[in-house]
């Protein structure tokens, strides 16, 4: 491929921690094995196609500033297939091999449907044909269900009955160029699917929908034969006052209320973890322990700024933390680490999304390499599992099986007096974290 997007920057190589190159990995090096894989296999990369092709890096109080000299800036055809060469120069320069999308990055919204899936259809013919010539692969697809007016009020919890079917067509669209590209999985995230206010709003019924919408997509997978996984995404608000999958808890209830459960698990980001109030380390572990954890949203939040602002992820101790419950759950199987993440408003040059995706993989290399090391050392492990072991044996064996009644909790008692509890040593674990950091 001709370097033609990103004219005197080099394939990005791994140079070690000593190398003061910043276009070059410190810690990334793709064919580094770390336990039983390599690097490049444990953190499945993807790049964000909204983020780094379409974000013009515009905030509340701004325009967009992004320099990006290939994009014409117009709506058509051309200009989105030229994109694609763009994209997949990028990432074939910084190593990624998987890429994510929604319908209206790829494509134009034209004026009808009809338009507007013939448009997508020409895109993906150039998305199918960039994959074969780079062997880059599709980690998901997704629908975008809020950026159009229509969606104002929601799109499967629209109010609106012809506003819900136009939502429901485009994720029958959507879905099937998901499944002509090969894509390994395909998101909900429900942009607005939420209340402003519940004055006027009938919660029971637009739940309803909202699962409606996810088991007549769980009909249509079937039919087309779509082999990958269906994920949700969670976010509390923003733009709404409170959005329905407001983190993984809420969630997980709701696919279990609407018989959806084992057909979606969820894609856990960071910035919304940030958001409903939870650590990234607790949304991942509330997933993963109902066995439902499929993908990571990797990027990270500002503490100081009350937004989803989509910071790429640069903080060793949460790209560890993460790495534990990646490795707890023996890897992953179709979904990645994929940078929803953009550079900031005063990073406008196409080399900031060099930068900017450097520095998420080197994170995430270290991430791995420090989460394997203490898993290996086994201390953590074993005072968590020590810490428990008074339900192996006697009352608290026959607690966990239930075969304790309250009178035999009750005799327990009497026959044992004050229980003599034992510190829970936060500060000393702390520090065995810190010895691998
Ligand atoms: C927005 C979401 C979005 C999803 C895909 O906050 O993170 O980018 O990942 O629709
Ligand atoms: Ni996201
Ligand atoms: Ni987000």
């Amino acid at each position: 491929m001709s370097g033609e997007f990103f004219p005197g920057i080099p394939t990005i190589a791994y140079e070690g921690p000593k190398s003061r190159n910043p276009l070059a990995f410190k810690h990334y090096n793709a064919s580094e094995v770390v336990g039983d894989k390599t690097m490049k296999e444990h953190l499945r990369f993807a790049c964000a196609y909204w983020h780094t092709m379409r974000n013009g890096l515009a905030d509340p109080f701004g325009g967009p500033t992004a320099e990006r000299p290939w994009d014409d800036g117009s709506d058509s055809v051309d200009n989105a297939r030229k994109r694609v060469w763009a994209m997949f120069e990028f990432m074939q320069k910084v190593g990624i091999d998987f890429y994510c999308f929604h319908d209206r990055d790829v494509a134009p919204e034209l004026n009808d449907l009809t338009a507007s899936n013939q448009a997508l259809d020409a895109v993906a013919d150039e998305l199918l044909k960039a994959q074969n010539q780079t062997g880059i692969k599709l980690l998901w697809g997704t629908a975008c269900l809020f950026s159009h007016k229509r969606y104002n009020q929601g799109a499967g919890t629209s109010p609106d009955a012809d506003v819900f079917a136009y939502a429901a067509a485009q994720v029958k669209k959507a879905l099937e160029v998901t499944h002509r590209l090969g894509g390994e999985g395909y998101v909900f995230w429900g942009g607005r699917e939420g209340y402003a206010t519940l004055w006027n709003t009938d919660m029971k019924r637009e739940l309803g929908h909202l699962a409606r919408l996810l088991h007549m997509a769980v009909a249509h997978k079937r039919k087309i034969g779509f082999q990958g996984a269906f994920y949700i995404e969670p976010k509390p608000r923003e733009p709404s006052t409170h959005q329905y999958d407001s983190d993984a808890a809420a969630c997980l209830n709701f696919l279990r209320e609407h018989g959806l459960m084992g057909e979606l698990s969820l894609n856990i980001e960071t910035n919304h973890a940030t958001l409903a109030g939870h650590t990234m380390m607790h949304e991942l572990r509330v997933a993963r322990e109902a066995g439902a954890l499929g993908s990571i949203d990797a990027n990270t939040g500002d503490e100081l700024i009350g937004w989803d602002t989509d910071q790429f992820p640069t903080n060793i101790y949460l790209t560890t933390q993460i790495m534990i419950e990646v490795l707890r759950m023996g890897g992953f199987a179709t979904g990645g680490l994929n940078f929803d993440a953009k550079c900031r408003r005063e990073s406008f040059e196409p080399v900031d999304l060099f930068h900017a995706h450097i520095g998420g993989m080197d994170a995430f290399a270290r991430g791995l390499k420090t989460a394997h090391a203490i898993i290996g050392d086994g201390r953590i492990d074993a005072f968590v599992k020590e810490r428990y072991q008074s339900f192996d044996a006697g009352i608290g064996a026959r607690i966990e099986a239930g075969n304790a009644t309250l009178e035999d909790c009750e005799a327990h008692i009497l026959a044992t007096g004050e229980p003599s509890t034992r510190s829970g040593r936060q500060e000393m674990l702390e520090n065995i974290i810190n010895e691998f950091i």
